[in-house]
């Protein structure tokens, strides 16, 4: 049972998503991360980096005793090799694709959106620069990955843990007011994705409704959780 500790945001959903694909046997270990559940040292010995989500094998890959994966897209990686390659490409090709995609999900397009939650959903209002910064690269990400899909039914061609990568991130963009209408070719992939069982399955759990909100509320304790001297010092601990 591959204990996977959680919140339902984007990068949470890949792996939720991932493992109802594949039908592993799983538990989800849910963090109030408004309440900083994630800044302690014991949290810290799993992921280093004290960010969700990170999973624990006790069976892992090689055997030997459990093992900790954390950053979304290796734990993807991690969860195809445990079951042969599921969800990669054997193609050389497609497989080179796969991976093409899943970096530029995890270097661009996930990180460009998430500053852009940022800057419209959390910081103090009325700061245009940052605003026009990552809204501007936010649609110019959805611009490319528009493009890649009408020439190509998933991004390697075959449905691959690059599609679990980057759809929840597209589907966040609702969110701050980005319409997938002015995205044909992603919308047509994201509606035949969100058709899929295992996709309904692994989104089950959903965010608390504050953090769902277009313009979650939050108290001074839960903003330094997040964001300021409590996330920084946390490391300390
Ligand atoms: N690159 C990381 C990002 C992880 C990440 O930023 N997780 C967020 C939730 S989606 C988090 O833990 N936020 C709490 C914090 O930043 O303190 C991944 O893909 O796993």
């Amino acid at each position: 049972m591959i204990d996977v500790h959680f919140v339902p945001t984007p990068n949470g959903h890949k792996v939720s998503i991932m493992l109802a694909e594949l039908d592993l046997p799983h538990r989800l270990i849910g963090y109030d991360m408004l309440g900083g559940a994630h800044l302690t040292p014991e949290f810290r010995r799993i992921n280093p980096n004290a960010k969700l989500p990170a999973i624990v094998d006790p069976e892992p890959i090689g055997g030997g005793a459990p093992f900790a994966v954390f950053e979304s897209g290796a734990i993807l990686l991690y969860l195809s090799e445990k079951t042969g390659g599921a969800l990669m490409p054997r193609d050389p090709r497609r497989r080179s694709m796969a991976q093409q995609w899943l970096m530029w999900q995890m270097a661009g397009f996930g990180p460009m959106h998430g500053q852009a939650h940022h800057f419209v959903r959390y910081a103090p209002e009325g700061q245009t620069y940052p605003v026009t910064r990552y809204m501007n690269e936010a649609r110019r990400l959805l611009g490319v990955l528009d493009r890649r899909l009408a020439e190509a039914e998933y991004l390697a061609e075959d449905y691959s843990l690059a599609d679990i990568a980057v759809w929840p991130w597209a589907r966040a963009a609702r969110v701050i007011d980005i319409d997938l209408a002015d995205y044909p070719h992603a919308e047509r992939w994201f509606d035949a994705i969100a058709a899929r069982p295992a996709v309904e399955r692994g989104t089950g759990v959903r965010n608390a409704p504050n953090l769902a909100s277009a313009r979650p509320v939050l108290t001074a304790e839960q903003w330094s959780n997040l964001f300021g001297d409590n996330m920084l010092r946390s490391g300390e601990r």
